[in-house]
C-alpha cells in the first residue's frame, strides 16, 4: 500500500516535471511518397502554433516533431498532417483532400 502511494506520487512528480519542461518531441508514422509530401507534411506544422522543429523522413515516412505542449498537442498535429493530405497516426485525411493531392503524391494509403 505504502509502495503504492509513493510511487503514485513520483509519478505525479514526473509528469509535472515533464509538462513544466514544455517542449516534447515526438516521432510517428506520416504516409506519403516523395519530396513534394515532405514540403506539404512540414509546411502544414507552423512555428505559430508552437512547432519548433519538424523533419519528415521520406524513406522511413515517419515525423519528428518538436512542440510546446502549452500550445499544441501530439493529437492536433496529426489533424494538421491529415488536413493537408496525409494520413498519419493520429488523423486520417479526408478522401477529397487525398484526391486533391497531385498523382505523383498519391501514397498507398493504410487500411482500416
Ligand atoms: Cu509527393
Amino acid at each position: 500500500m505504502k509502495t503504492k502511494i509513493i510511487s503514485a506520487i513520483l509519478g505525479t512528480m514526473f509528469s509535472i516535471a515533464v509538462f513544466a519542461q514544455g517542449n516534447k518531441t515526438e516521432t510517428f508514422k506520416v504516409y506519403g511518397n516523395c519530396n513534394m509530401c515532405k514540403a506539404k507534411i512540414e509546411g502544414a506544422l507552423k512555428k505559430k502554433d508552437g512547432i519548433l522543429s519538424k523533419k519528415w523522413d521520406v524513406e522511413k515516412k515517419e515525423l519528428t516533431v518538436m512542440y510546446d505542449t502549452s500550445k499544441i498537442t501530439i493529437e492536433k498535429i496529426g489533424q494538421k498532417v491529415a488536413d493537408a493530405g496525409y494520413d498519419n497516426q493520429y488523423a486520417k485525411a479526408k478522401d477529397e483532400t487525398y484526391k486533391k493531392l497531385d498523382a505523383c503524391c498519391q501514397y498507398e494509403r493504410p487500411k482500416k
